[in-house]
């Protein structure tokens, strides 16, 4: 198939402005908290396929586009989630989890209870194709699907931080029931389970704070 080639839509802004939005999104990026506290106050549908559609904007190996978003606001899909989810958490906080890992955790103050995955108006799983089907029924491989939707998960979550929700990642371990509860063809792997909406009034957040840029960048 020959390459077909279209002219690249880009605006060169002066360097002073390009400096300026560098730094204008970091402040931006830099108020961004998991939340683990929700409202229940909904948010609509249309707000959440632009923020999907932003995500879909990654980059991915070969263009394969290895992503699928699952936005669940349905009030019984949310209670089975969360009743799956607990049970694994529960298992992990009780027996699973190391001594290390227990304590890498307590400054967080998480527990197994998630009443976060019914409060909230949206959770979004977000899976990856561990392959895909050709027209023929036979597989075809994906290259980088992990890597691809894992840069796509980080576009959501700056869509949903940009567009002024508060977003948890959440990743109950194992998450098989996911794809199980959900439907899911037998080729999607679930990657991440976002939770949105907007903050609990009063929520509060660990006090954290995030490395310099001197600790995670090397300029050489
Ligand atoms: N999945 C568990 C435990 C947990 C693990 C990590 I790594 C975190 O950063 C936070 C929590 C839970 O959701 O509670």
């Amino acid at each position: 198939m020959p390459h077909q080639h279209v002219p690249l839509s880009f605006e060169r802004r002066p360097v002073e402005q390009v400096l300026a939005r560098a730094d204008e999104f970091h402040q931006e990026m830099s108020r961004r908290r998991t939340v683990r506290d929700f409202s229940p106050d909904p948010v609509p549908r249309e707000v959440i396929a632009r923020c999907i559609a932003a995500a879909g904007c990654a980059p991915s190996g070969a263009n394969q586009q290895p992503w699928r978003f699952i936005a669940v606001a349905d009030p019984s899909i949310k209670r089975t989630i969360r009743a799956a989810a607990e049970e694994e958490e529960r298992a992990f906080y009780e027996h699973r989890a190391t001594d290390a890992w227990r304590a890498a955790l307590a400054p967080l103050g998480t527990d197994a209870s998630k009443p976060f995955l019914e409060t909230a108006p949206w959770l979004i799983v977000v899976f990856y194709e561990a392959f895909g089907y050709a027209p023929d029924g036979g597989r075809e491989k994906r290259y980088y699907a992990m890597d691809s939707v894992g840069i796509a998960t980080g576009f959501l979550v700056a869509a949903l931080h940009h567009a002024g929700l508060a977003t948890l990642t959440h990743t109950p371990s194992p998450m098989a029931f996911l794809p199980r509860i959900l439907g899911r063809p037998d080729n999607e792997r679930p990657f991440v389970l976002l939770v949105v909406g907007f903050p609990a009034d009063g929520a509060t957040v660990p006090a954290i704070t995030r490395k310099p840029i001197d600790e995670i960048a090397v300029f050489l």
